[in-house]
């Protein structure tokens, strides 16, 4: 008996409805399989050159243990982007073409790694705001409907929520520190809060991709959703810290039972993600820089494997 594609297509939309996984081996809708290269590229990619604004820091942390928790932090990042392209993989896309498309620009990754990092202070708050972001996105991505994303995101988010208290403790040692080292800390959040919020991508109406994403079950919730979640869980803690979120608008809504706040400049926003950030191009030189001295690495990898299988 054969089975129509009218069948298949029922038996995806079913399995999604159900709450289910969709597996590699299972018929999928192209449209489905392109989406989530997409999307999960962006991701592989963002861990990867997500690794730069931090290993900043390593030469220059300021004690033994510090410099060993920033390595292994940036480790863990790299290997993250490892396990997403192997997630991705599974689609029938190579992690060669993968890096390809970040090389040449066809590909995209998270608007934040596009910003400076010129204070150590931008150490701890990359963790508290980047990594607490990061965590409020991708909880609900271990539920996504394709089962390696989902599986890869499980073991991520355990990392991410370690990252993120080794920033918030950072920056709480500093807070306690001098009042110059206090001052830092405020520099660092006052430039990053907003860039943190655009993490989350455009506002939901000026967001082409949700809608059929949560339909497929790829996305849980909406890029507003999750903004939301995100300034509700940050607000106490940056009491608890000692500092300023830099938005006038930001205040309690007890009808809402919810944080209202400012708008992101959306403008700063599209000109980060088409490539004209502060550091879009000094990140993929460097990443290019770093793919071409690995040459000899794949090189050998690929000698050593037709040598084995001779
Ligand atoms: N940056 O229709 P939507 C980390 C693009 S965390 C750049 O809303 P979608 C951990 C979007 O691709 C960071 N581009 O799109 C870490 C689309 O462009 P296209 C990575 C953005 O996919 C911490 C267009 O705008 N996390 O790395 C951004 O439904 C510390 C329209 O947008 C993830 O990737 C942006 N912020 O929703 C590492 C999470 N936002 O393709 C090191 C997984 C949107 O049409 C240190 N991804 N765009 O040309 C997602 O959840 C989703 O892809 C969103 C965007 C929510 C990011």
């Amino acid at each position: 008996m054969t089975v129509t594609e009218t069948e298949l297509a029922e038996h995806f939309e079913a399995t999604v409805a159900r709450g289910d996984r969709i597996e590699p081996r299972d018929w999928m809708p192209e449209a489905y399989r392109k989406t989530l290269i997409r999307q999960i590229a962006q991701h592989a990619h963002s861990e990867i050159i997500g690794m730069q604004p931090e290993g900043n820091w390593i030469s220059r942390a300021p004690s033994l243990r510090r410099k060993a928790i920033l390595l292994a932090k940036v480790q863990d990042e790299a290997g993250h982007g490892l396990y997403l392209y192997s997630a991705c993989e599974t689609l029938g896309t190579a992690r060669r073409e993968l890096t390809e498309k970040l090389l040449s620009g066809k590909q995209k990754y998270s608007s934040i790694f596009n910003y400076p990092t010129p204070s150590y202070a931008d150490v701890g708050t990359i963790g508290w705001l980047v990594d607490g972001a990061a965590i409020c996105n991708q909880v609900p991505l271990c539920r996504t409907s394709f089962g390696p994303y989902g599986r890869a995101m499980i073991r991520i988010c355990k990392e991410e929520s370690f990252h993120q208290r080794q920033g918030y403790e950072l920056l709480m040692t500093m807070m306690r520190g001098t009042e110059e080292q206090r001052a830092m800390v405020q520099e660092s959040v006052d430039r990053f809060w907003w860039p943190a919020l655009m993490m989350f991508g455009p506002p939901d109406d000026a967001s082409p991709h949700t809608g059929q994403s949560m339909a497929w079950g790829i996305k849980r919730n909406t890029n507003d959703e999750l903004r939301q979640k995100f300034v509700d869980m940050t607000v106490p803690q940056a009491r608890a810290l000692g500092v300023t979120l830099p938005d006038p608008e930001l205040r309690w809504n007890s009808e809402r039972r919810a944080h209202d706040f400012g708008e992101p400049d959306w403008d700063e926003f599209w000109a980060v993600v088409e490539g004209n950030g502060p550091c879009n191009a000094e990140r993929l030189d460097r990443r290019r820089r770093a793919h071409e001295d690995g040459a000899w690495v794949r090189d050998a990898a690929v000698a050593f494997a037709e040598e084995g299988a001779r």
